[in-house]
């Protein structure tokens, strides 16, 4: 039988023979590795019914030994024979409790482990998801569920869209009117929300018990016709492109009108105002907030599908915006089309455009490596979480393309942007809108199983990828998600366990 492992380990030893969890299972715990054992012993609880206890003692067989090392960084190993060996630093006894959750069997009365050795880090640093919370506000237990899904495929940067035309999310105390009035509404007409900041830092902490950062986004200067709800003075009056206006009318979507909630998803139409004094007074209390409740080093500032702005003020408004994040002591990332400017030393790009890019994508991407930054690949036609699996799909969009999951997960980061060193590839993101989707079980069917191959493209060494074995894989892996009660969607190409 296949191992349900996903991502696959950089390597992996098989033997016969198994290890069974019984009443007397223990966990042992070295070099205060306290944290570890304890959400370990939590998830054979909540998987086998039996709690094991944690202790210091001895090694007998049939223990779970959970060894802190101090070495940095997110590697692990783990040995599952007489009894259970599992070492790493913080983060890589996180990602070895992943694994062993993946390996774990239950039959109702405690559970089995195969014997297997396991040697494991990750290809890239940045491995995320974004979830948009501004087209559709996800309140906190909805992104606690998310954290859960993610971190259990070893993804460790959650990227929350936080601001977008229709809605603004988050509680700023210098621009009270934010929450009060920028919040209220999501597309189509769905409920507003906002989080307070008490809400946001319990999101930050719940994530980083799951070993993620937050990489909170405001996106400027476009994508901002909601702040015009609460600071008119800030923006200017939208602007109609041809898109916006086809889409409008093929789908009956309204068109924005300034100072009243834009409830269609058409983009482009809206900039705050470039040069204006009180744009900046705005920005530097907002990014200072935002730079003060974040403990993570990036701010995302956005800069993507500026339409109807002219280039020179679009490439002095990102220089000016990315300079200001650095100032706050961030580092900024930004959508590609922000590679056009002189964005500040360092700026990360966050590549968007197809795996065979268009226009001035690939040049885009490039600037930032140039200038000392660093490039996050979420190429559209394959890295998008929100397109649909097929045409007759009913949730998603399909701008970008039908992904089904081969197409999720057969692409390779290093090789869209020609002349972008690998080296200048920080890592994959899988981004998630949410023009479409309402609940938790609709994030779930459009997550569930392409987060898996995002997943794996991510950490698994590009050697080892190979469509057949992950797909045998994932299929296996659908009985741990059943489990953990993930529904989502199950292409009929795969043999689900
Ligand atoms: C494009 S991709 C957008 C978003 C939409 C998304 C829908 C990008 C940086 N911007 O504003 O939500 O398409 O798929």
């Amino acid at each position: 039988m296949v191992l349900p492992l996903v991502p696959l380990p950089s390597s992996v030893t098989e033997s016969t023979g198994a290890l069974s969890l019984t009443t007397a299972t223990r966990i042992i715990v070295e070099n205060d590795a306290d944290a570890a054992a304890s959400v370990l012993a939590d998830m054979l609880a909540e998987r086998t019914g039996l709690r094991p206890a944690v202790t210091v003692d001895t090694v007998q067989p049939g223990d779970i030994v959970v060894r802190r090392t101090t070495r940095q960084g997110e590697k692990y190993s783990l040995r599952i024979g007489e009894e259970v060996q599992l070492e790493g630093s913080d983060a890589g006894l996180f990602y070895g409790i992943q694994t062993l959750g993946q390996l774990l069997a239950t039959d109702g009365e405690g559970g089995r482990l195969p014997h297997v050795e396991i040697d494991d880090a990750p290809r890239f640093s940045y491995r995320g998801v974004m979830l948009d919370v501004a087209r559709t506000f996800f309140d906190v237990d909805t992104v606690k569920a998310f954290i859960d899904r993610a971190s259990s495929l070893k993804f460790n940067h959650l990227h929350l869209h936080l601001s977008d035309d229709q809605g603004w999310r988050l509680q700023i105390d210098s621009r009270p009117l934010l929450a009060e009035r920028s919040s209220t509404t999501a597309v189509l007409g769905r409920p507003g929300g906002f989080y307070t900041k008490d809400d946001f830092r319990e999101i930050v902490r719940y994530a980083s018990t799951h070993h993620m950062v937050v990489v909170p986004e405001i996106d400027l200067p476009g994508h901002t016709h909601a702040i015009g709800l609460a600071y008119p003075e800030i923006v200017e009056a939208p602007v109609m492109n041809d898109g916006l206006l086809a889409q409008s009318s093929a789908l009956e979507q309204p068109l924005p009108v300034a100072g009243e909630p834009y409830l269609g998803w058409g983009v482009g139409h809206s900039s705050v105002k470039i040069h204006g004094g009180a744009t900046w007074e705005f920005l530097r209390d907002v990014l200072t907030e935002l730079a003060e409740l974040t403990p993570g080093p990036y701010l995302h500032v956005g800069g993507d599908e500026c339409l109807g702005t002219a280039q020179a003020d679009f490439d002095s408004f990102i220089e000016r915006v990315t300079a200001l994040t650095t100032e706050l002591g961030k580092t900024p990332i930004a959508w590609h089309e922000a590679g056009s400017a002189q964005v500040a030393e360092g700026t990360i790009g966050q590549y968007w455009g197809s795996t065979t890019p268009a226009g001035t994508h690939a040049d885009d991407a490039r600037r930032f490596a140039e200038r000392g930054g660093s490039v996050i690949m979420s190429p559209s036609n394959t890295a998008y979480l929100d397109q649909k699996y097929d045409a007759d799909f009913p949730l998603g969009l399909d701008w970008a393309a039908l992904i089904d999951l081969q197409t999720a997960y057969e692409w390779e980061p290093t090789t869209i942007v020609d002349g972008l060193p690998s080296e200048a590839i920080l890592g994959v993101e899988g981004p998630l809108w949410s023009e479409t989707i309402e609940t938790l079980d609709d994030i779930d069917q459009l997550i569930f199983p392409r987060v898996a191959a995002i997943a794996e493209v991510a950490w698994s060494p590009a050697e080892t990828r190979e469509w057949v074995s992950f797909r045998d894989r994932v299929g296996a892996l659908g009985a741990v998600w059943d489990a953990a009660g993930w529904e989502g969607h199950r292409p009929t190409e795969i043999a689900w366990s």
